[in-house]
């Protein structure tokens, strides 16, 4: 269909699924197991209704903001996913160009299908990169990834917490990964692999499973980026993660890919907030340890959902992805103007001029526990 025929992110989701190769399905809309979590993600945020306001001039509202600093158009930073190229030609590039245009943040994946320089390429003088990181065995890898990616202007470092090996995605495995197709696989550390278990599987096997908390000074000491753990589900890792001093933290089951049965991110945020403030004295949103959640998001009111819950800001993954799978960059264009449209429409109705006024008042939470 052409795209003023769609109407809000789930269409894309569709919509891909008839384009898209077997494959490059099975991969995308994978998740762990019997992919419970996957569905709870999106289900959590239908347990959270508003309390909106009335009677306040929404003439004008707002909703910009900013994430680790650098302006955002929009609480929505287009999370990190791997292998592009499967969806597009262009791959991660559709992202890169039409962030650009709406002055929103791109999160770069180690997996991506496109080299990173092809993606920092791609990108508008001063357009904010991050990027994430899967840590390679070899130090020295992770290490020149890294700094490369800081020499190249990237403003945030997403260390990927939740993944020290990747969860069983069925339908992905199912779909042999024969494909000795070079202009699809990531480039990074997935020499001689074994293919017979999915794409995930087999570009994976350079994950460090040693990875612990003692690492992070490690980290702090080659890069000066911020760092941020991406896939923190509970409020001691949390904790843990403010007093070692990282920037942040992504409320995060990676899209209901690794473990199943793990929580959804808003639900893993209600919790969090509420033991930060109780242990250390914290309120959120917090510019100096910034808490993000992604999985399931679909719509603006999702997003406020978030927002008002405390959250800085929201990933993105699976949309954005098939976004650009029938469309390309224009896809992706689409489909931050419908996000874009949402937002004026639910600030103005929820009686919030900009984020500031979307506070815990505005949500009744009470059917998410704070454990
Ligand atoms: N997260 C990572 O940290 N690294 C990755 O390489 C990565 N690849 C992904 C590939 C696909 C196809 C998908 C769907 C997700 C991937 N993720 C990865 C997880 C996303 O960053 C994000 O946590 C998740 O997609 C959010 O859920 P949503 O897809 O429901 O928005």
């Amino acid at each position: 269909p052409p795209l003023d025929e769609i109407l809000n992110l789930h269409d894309f989701e569709s919509i891909a699924k008839q384009v898209l190769t077997d494959k490059a399905w099975a991969y995308y809309s994978s998740a762990a197991d019997d992919e419970i979590t996957n569905r709870e993600n999106h289900a959590a945020y239908h347990r959270i209704w508003f309390r909106p306001r009335i009677l306040r001039d929404v003439t004008k509202v707002d909703w910009s903001t900013k994430i680790l600093g650098h302006k955002s158009s929009m609480p929505v930073y287009v999370s990190a996913t791997a292998l592009g190229k499967l969806g597009h030609p262009d791959g991660e590039m559709n992202l890169t160009r039409a962030a650009a245009k709406h002055g929103v943040i791109q999160m770069i994946p180690t997996l991506a299908s496109c080299s990173f320089d092809e993606i920092v390429d791609a990108a508008q003088p001063g357009q904010v990169q991050f990027f994430q990181l899967y840590v390679n065995k070899d130090r020295a890898v992770t290490k020149k990834l890294v700094q490369h990616a800081e020499s190249r202007g990237v403003k945030g470092l997403f260390i990927t917490v939740d993944a020290p090996q990747l969860g069983r995605r069925e339908k992905d495995m199912r779909m042999k990964f024969e494909a000795e197709d070079p202009s699809v696989v990531a480039k990074s550390g997935s020499e001689g692999v074994d293919r017979s278990q999915g794409a995930a599987r087999a570009i994976s096997s350079f994950i460090d499973t040693a990875l612990k908390w003692d690492d992070l000074p490690w980290f702090k000491s080659i890069t000066k980026m911020p760092l941020i753990l991406k896939g923190v589900q509970c409020w001691e890792d949390a904790l843990e993660a403010y007093d070692v001093g990282v920037a942040g933290v992504v409320l995060s089951n990676h899209g209901g890919r690794q473990l199943d049965f793990a929580r959804s991110g808003i639900e893993i945020l209600v919790e969090v907030v509420a033991k930060l403030k109780e242990k250390r004295g914290l309120s959120f949103p917090n510019e100096k340890f910034q808490l993000f959640v992604d999985g399931g998001v679909r719509r603006a009111t999702d997003v406020l959902k978030a927002i008002a819950l405390g959250a800085t800001a929201v990933g993105v993954g699976r949309p954005f992805l098939y976004s650009f799978c029938a469309y390309g960059q224009e896809g992706v264009e689409k489909a931050f103007q419908i996000l874009h449209d949402e937002f004026e429409m639910n600030l103005r109705l929820l009686g919030a001029r900009t984020l500031k006024d979307v506070v815990p008042e505005m949500v009744d939470a009470s059917n998410v526990s704070s454990h």
